[in-house]
């Protein structure tokens, strides 16, 4: 494979994020571009020089120039198109969740296996270089066993009544909101850290706006529409919530999500309580991490890839000091899923999430609404039960 040529579907915040790492990336072109309609397939390749757009899935995976196609849709399509794009045999990149119910996705990981493809799901907050020495800290047990861990995502995008978008309709989006959009990172990234998988949950979820106003006409995640014609519409997912979780060695957590914050835009947080040490990590300043001591002085690992030995500086672009943000998780994540793609079929590189990491974060939330709605704790069915 001398240049891999990839395919998006899909035209909204993920997509265009997507496009955008992608095109930072050596040897990798986004050569075609699918979307509901063919005049929105061609308006976005248009603005972002796509070669070629089609207004319907199965053209685009039918093209035969494609490798690898994201999978960038609302939540409702991602079953039905990942499971085309596996049976073409062609590498997938799935938008979280990979699939409505954990029987879907534990069905897309069989048949990943059956086709012997790359396939992941974009957790990209593993991504990001000190997350990657904080899993190199824990894990080399630097500050001994870890006693407790615990952690946040809050966002405050969805904080009015009069804030909407597709994710607040459970059809397009699937029963779980908050967990499922947002906890699901905060789950992947720490047991990502921990090396190790959530087995048993006790959730408390709630709906701050059981009704809320949908504008009349799409809004994308992110925008708000303003005072324009509404109508109310009934919304069953969750808008926070909390979740008291144990992990297989028998550690203990809890994280708390919240779409309704105000002030927190896209505060995933996590804070790993070690036998000498904490470590504490938060997303929107992701260039540090904090090392609380308690006989000497705390410490601020600050991102310098010629000091880090998780993250050294063969795998980053930019030295110390130059900032790295959002896009840059992204395209780190697509720098891993490209090199596991180039190496198919024995991938030599596996940080990212895979699809069997994908369908363990479905059983995770498929036991956290249970848990919430029986109030109890519950047991997260593992592997492929
Ligand atoms: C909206 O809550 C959203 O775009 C999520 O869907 C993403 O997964 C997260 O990374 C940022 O926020």
């Amino acid at each position: 494979m001398s240049i891999i040529k990839v395919g998006i579907i899909g035209t909204g915040f993920s997509a265009k994020s997507h496009i955008e790492a992608l095109r930072r990336l050596n040897g990798i072109e986004v050569a075609a571009i699918s979307a509901s309609t063919l005049e929105k397939a061609k308006k976005t390749a248009e603005q972002f020089a796509i070669p070629k757009f089609y207004g319907s899935v199965d053209d685009l995976i039918r093209d035969p120039e494609i490798d690898v196609i994201h999978n960038c849709t609302p939540n409702y399509l991602h079953y039905h198109i990942n499971k085309k794009v596996l049976e073409s045999g062609k590498h997938l990149l799935s938008e979280k969740p990979l699939a409505m119910t954990s029987e879907e996705s534990r069905e897309l990981v069989e048949l990943a296996k059956s086709k012997n493809v790359v396939a992941g799901v974009c957790f990209n907050y593993r991504h990001y270089p000190l997350v990657a020495q904080a899993k190199e800290l824990i894990q080399k047990g630097e500050y001994g066993p870890v006693h407790f861990v615990h952690g946040t995502y809050l966002q405050d995008w969805l904080l009015y009544d009069t804030d909407y978008n597709w994710r607040l309709d459970t059809k397009r989006n699937g029963k779980s909101r908050a967990i499922a959009d947002i906890g699901s990172h905060w789950c992947d990234t720490v047991q990502y850290v921990l090396n190790k998988k959530i087995v048993e949950v006790f959730a408390d979820l709630k709906t701050v706006h059981p009704i809320r106003k949908r504008p009349i006409g799409e809004v994308e995640t992110f925008k708000s529409k303003g005072q324009e014609a509404f109508e109310e519409i009934q919304v069953d997912s969750e808008d926070c919530g909390s979740v008291m979780v144990h992990f297989e060695d028998g550690t203990h957590g809890v994280f708390v999500v919240s779409q309704v914050n105000a002030g927190r835009k896209n505060c995933l947080t996590f804070e790993i309580a070690a036998k000498s040490g904490t470590l504490y990590w938060n997303q929107e300043e992701p260039n540090k991490l904090w090392i609380g001591r308690r006989d000497e002085a705390n410490i601020e690992l600050v991102r310098d890839p010629s000091l880090l030995s998780a993250f050294p500086a063969s795998l980053a672009h930019y030295p110390g000091g130059h900032q790295e943000g959002w896009p840059d998780g992204l395209k780190n994540l697509f720098i891993d899923f490209y090199q596991a793609v180039k190496t198919s079929p024995n991938p030599s590189s596996t940080s990212f999430a895979t699809i069997e990491d994908g369908h363990h974060i479905m059983q995770l939330i498929e036991a956290i609404l249970k848990s919430n709605e029986e109030k109890r704790w519950v047991k997260v069915q593992t592997g492929q039960e």
